[in-house]
């Protein structure tokens, strides 16, 4: 397996207007982020993803581009990037830029001339139809609620939009669009980034013809098409176009976030040989806890077991093993907070937060932090849906109570645990007013925990969660074993103790997490012999044990190593 810088550094994704605001205008910045990078190069992060920071009108936060070549103004000007940009290089970190290419935005001058006429040249730039029975072109459903149509009256076409209507999806069947994107990632490759995060990558390819979905839920009127347009027929083809047109030529990292990639797919798309991104996003882990088929989809809420976390991570460590490479993920500006979703932000809230960043860091692959996730920021629920800003909810909020009559506190539950503005609320650096965001109302509430839950108390704290991030991030640097090593799960049925062992030329290192808040006694397998063995890291003071056997507190997690 080849060593490379992107496999054995550690990701630290920003989501811009919600990082740091410079200016007193309530809404994070470039130069906002420039301020915070010693706090991320002592926290021991490598690489920053900045999640999109291009001129957009914000329907989506930025992931709908209006010029993929300027900066947006609210965070900033192009020389404050390349000033961001000089600063990441100087303390020997690298910058990835998102690159959101299934779609732009409908205010992109390309789609403004597109929707002119039909025989306008940048028609073919976006996807257009006539309408089919007097209805939309086929019965595909939004991502964010609704028809994937939308008509436009000027040429009595419609066009589609896997998004929101103000997303238009890229015609990539059409060579000169694939060449416009080749051509902006190489603008940005010769400015000097070291990557992209490429954003629902694996949907640029549809089925030709567009045909229907089958009808899985017929209660609803428009259906998941995602067999038509998933890892779609000519994927591949385009991907291997975009790293000989671009890619390869320059020392970058690529993450595709794929949803509804499968382990396979995953060690195809990421194969050292014959793959086309460094790693993918994987969404199984994020969807144990609904039912994405079911009528409400994402929005779905139900109990998720131990086991079946343990079958997933397991089934993508050991389909890339030796071939491809995974990114390990808890959050991001899409997902609720981990500690909230997956430990106890109540009663347990420091341990949990570390037994998580335990678990999933030490796993093969390359490690993502989400901002926030450092301190263990938690959920949060506005009680006024006017709180929100996520167009993804708000959609949801207007087809269920407002179109349909659900329950209001039904969904506004299904909001406070699923909702992607969870993530979104400004990061807690101080008690200070706004939490230290901004000097002015942040363009969304702060979530009031911030007096107990911020960067600067838990720098004055030994053991709080953001030094045992940083403790743990140093651990993992420090052996080969927790980067290189191959993974093997141990006690697949045990529904509170997540355990596993990784193994590199004869050194092996035990992780041991329990997922619980009972104190568990673990007796570790003969395979390892812990009675022998070094421990590296722990979320409680280290205990004499007896024998093979680990007397856990609640939510207790150990990292041990023997040659
Ligand atoms: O997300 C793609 C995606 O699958 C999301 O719909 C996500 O799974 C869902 O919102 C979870 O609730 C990417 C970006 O990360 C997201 O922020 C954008 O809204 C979306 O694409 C469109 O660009
Ligand atoms: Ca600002």
């Amino acid at each position: 397996m080849e060593r490379k810088w992107w496999k054995e550094g550690v990701v630290y994704q920003v989501y811009p207007r919600s990082f740091n605001d410079s200016n007193g205008d309530g809404i994070g910045d470039l130069r906002g982020i420039t301020q915070k990078l010693d706090y991320l190069k002592d926290l021991g992060v490598d690489i920053l993803w900045l999640s999109p920071v291009y001129e957009s009108p914000n329907d989506d936060n930025g992931y709908d581009i209006s010029n993929y070549r300027a900066i947006m103004e609210e965070f900033g000007t192009m020389e404050d990037w390349e000033n961001m940009l000089g600063e990441i290089h100087k303390r020997e970190m690298r910058l990835v830029m998102d690159l959101v290419v299934n779609h732009s935005s409908d205010e992109h001058a390309w789609f403004q001339e597109s929707r002119k006429s039909k025989d306008n040249p940048y028609r073919d730039y976006y996807i257009w139809r006539d309408g089919k029975n007097g209805a939309e072109p086929n019965n595909w459903v939004s991502f964010f609620s609704g028809s994937a149509w939308d008509y436009d009256e000027a040429t009595g076409q419609y066009y589609l939009h896997l998004f929101t209507d103000k997303q238009p999806d890229l015609n990539w069947e059409n060579e000169q669009v694939r060449q416009e994107v080749y051509d902006m990632m190489n603008f940005w490759m010769d400015k000097g980034i070291d990557g992209f995060r490429m954003d629902v990558i694996n949907l640029i390819s549809k089925t030709p013809g567009l045909p229907d979905a089958e009808v899985t839920n017929k209660d609803n009127k428009y259906q998941w098409g995602g067999e038509h347009f998933v890892n779609g027929p000519r994927f591949m083809e385009f991907m291997n176009e975009m790293n000989e047109q671009a890619l390869k030529h320059y020392d970058v990292m690529t993450v595709g976030e794929t949803p509804m990639v499968k382990p396979e797919d995953g060690a195809a798309f990421t194969d050292e040989e014959s793959g086309v991104l460094s790693m993918v996003f994987q969404f199984d882990h994020m969807e144990i806890d609904g039912d994405p088929g079911s009528q409400e989809g994402k929005w779905s809420v139900k109990p998720w077991k131990l086991s079946k976390m343990k079958e997933i991570m397991t089934n993508w460590q050991t389909s890339l093993n030796g071939k491809g490479w995974n990114s390990l993920y808890l959050e991001n500006h899409d997902q609720p907070r981990s500690v909230s979703r997956f430990g106890d932000a109540e009663e347990y809230h420091q341990e949990s937060a570390k037994m998580l960043a335990t678990f999933y860091q030490l796993m093969q692959g390359t490690p993502y932090i989400y901002q926030g996730q450092e301190i263990g920021m938690t959920n949060v629920q506005f009680d006024s849906i006017e709180d929100y800003r996520d167009v993804e909810i708000h959609n949801w909020y207007n087809e269920q109570v407002t179109e349909k009559g659900k329950d209001k506190q039904e969904i506004m539950h299904s909001i406070f645990v699923k909702g992607r503005d969870n993530a979104r609320t400004p990061m807690q650096w101080s008690d200070e007013n706004y939490a230290g965001f901004s000097d002015a109302e942040p363009w969304i509430k702060v979530n009031p925990n911030y007096t107990s839950i911020n960067v600067k108390q838990q720098q004055e704290d030994e053991e709080s969660i953001l030094n045992y991030y940083k403790e743990l991030i140093k651990v993992r640097k420090s052996h080969d074993v927790l980067i290189y090593g191959s993974y093997q799960l141990l006690d697949p049925e045990d529904e509170q103790i997540y355990a596993y062992t990784r193994e590199l030329d004869g050194e092996k290192a035990l992780i041991v997490a329990n997922f619980t808040n009972e104190a568990i006694d673990y007796s570790v397998s003969e395979s390892f012999p812990v009675e022998q063995a070094e421990r590296l890291i722990g979320n409680y003071p280290s205990e004499q044990e007896e024998g093979g056997t680990l007397q856990l507190k609640p939510y207790e997690a150990r990292v041990y190593r023997v040659q």
